[in-house]
């Protein structure tokens, strides 16, 4: 187990390069840690985050007043409350699972993975983060929006402003000033898309929500670009991560690689274990709206406290050989890892637990599955050293793979 110095801080550079190694530390000697210059506690056992997670009305969304709010323009799902919640929930739920979504965006997650992957299949290599998973994540994104892809990099540069915002500790007034620039940016992309699709509707996500109706009346614009803004953040965020870090550990574990190879239908279980082992998003944010215990620590009403996700993932009360990556663990829940009953907790847990998981669950298979077939004998570039980078939401910073290169029509050449 790493031991920890008096001056330990989670803020820290050390704890960046491999948070991991801290979790045991932390679960075992100081399960509510507390970080002075931001005055908010770190929870990392995974029956106190469970907790935390399951009692929303002690354990508030409140916090993203400030982290969310000002650069959404307006309350995000997660701080929503009552019917107001459960109805508007609904509507996005719905709009994102079942089979009507998997028959529009399968198609669509297809073609966008041809057209990235076509100019590097005759190099034989490439950086599945930077050339790749990054502006999928974004195309994947503006198509169940509804969006024009032509204009993808203007919204990644926004996106990337504003989930600076989001997913900061401490930001720069610079740093925040630009992402505040950043969601004006994209609101006044986003709201005349929004108007024209309430009189010319599509079958895409905005024009759903313009003409679902809460209360027996529809979302006004600035509601309804919240939330807009919301689903794209969520969608977009965690995606690239999430990806590289599964063909990573992939590749880091032969053996389970030629499971997977042989036997596609694995490919669930290894993005669940890859959720489990490697949270994308490790920071979940509560303010406790009166005064409560956790994890023995008595804490005032106001006070923000952090779930480690990646911390509570691998607490051994809950998982076996927790540091292990295993796609075969028999207390992975498969079959309920992309569901609100999942025993990992990267998305969530409780009332506001993730309503993109179905989505990311299809997207990733569709895009891994063409991974492993069109980039044969998939791996790590020669000499490459793996990094991660992010505390709130993380992944690996590259992942420049090597392939066979398939010469096209071979039997024509022959
Ligand atoms: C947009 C961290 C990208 C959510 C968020 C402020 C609200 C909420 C989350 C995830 C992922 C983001 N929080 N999605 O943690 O919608």
């Amino acid at each position: 187990m790493t031991m920890i110095s008096e001056d330990f801080s989670v803020l820290s550079e050390e704890f960046d390069r491999n948070p991991y190694r801290y979790f045991a530390y932390l679960r075992e000697e100081d399960p509510v840690h507390y970080e002075e210059s931001i005055d908010s506690y770190f929870l990392s056992k995974y029956d106190d985050i469970y907790h935390v997670l399951r009692h929303p009305d002690v354990f508030t969304t409140d916090s993203l007043a400030k982290r969310a709010e000002p650069v959404m323009r307006g309350p995000v799902l997660a701080q929503m409350r009552g019917q107001e919640h459960t109805a508007k929930r609904k509507i996005v739920v719905r709009s994102l699972t079942g089979e009507e979504i998997k028959q529009q965006q399968i198609p669509l997650i297809k073609a966008s993975v041809m057209q990235l992957l076509d100019p590097y299949r005759e190099m034989g290599r490439l950086d599945l983060v930077n050339e790749f998973g990054k502006t999928l994540a974004v195309w994947v994104t503006m198509d169940i929006l509804g969006l024009d892809k032509t204009d993808h990099q203007l919204i990644s540069h926004w996106h990337n402003g504003i989930a600076s915002f989001i997913t900061s500790i401490e930001q720069s007034p610079e740093d925040r000033s630009h992402s505040l620039w950043c969601s004006e940016q994209l609101g006044q992309y986003l709201l005349p898309i929004i108007e024209q699709r309430r009189t010319k509707p599509g079958l895409d996500l905005i024009s759903t929500l313009c003409a679902s109706e809460y209360n027996g009346t529809t979302m006004s614009d600035t509601n309804i670009l919240s939330l807009v803004l919301n689903i794209l953040l969520a969608a977009t965020e965690p995606a690239d991560k999430t990806l590289a870090l599964l063909i990573h550990h992939l590749l880091n574990n032969p053996t389970q690689m030629k499971d997977v190879l042989e036997d596609r239908s694995l490919l669930p279980q290894a993005i669940a274990e890859t959720l489990r082992y490697t949270p994308p998003v490790q920071l979940i944010p509560r303010q406790l709206s009166e005064n409560a215990t956790v994890g023995g620590k008595e804490l005032r009403s106001g006070t923000t406290v952090f779930c480690m996700i990646g911390a509570a993932n691998r607490d051994p009360n809950v998982f076996k050989l927790p540091d292990v990556f295993d796609i075969h663990r028999s207390d992975l829940g498969s079959s309920t890892a992309f569901t609100g009953a999942a025993r990992h907790l990267a998305f969530g847990s409780g009332v506001h637990n993730c309503v993109g998981a179905a989505l990311a669950k299809i997207e990733l298979e569709t895009v891994a599955n063409m991974l492993l077939d069109m980039l044969p004998n998939m791996r790590l570039e020669e000499g490459f050293i793996y990094s991660e980078s992010g505390l709130y939401t993380r992944g690996p910073i590259s992942l420049p793979v090597q392939f066979d290169v398939v010469i096209k029509n071979q039997s024509v050449m022959k």
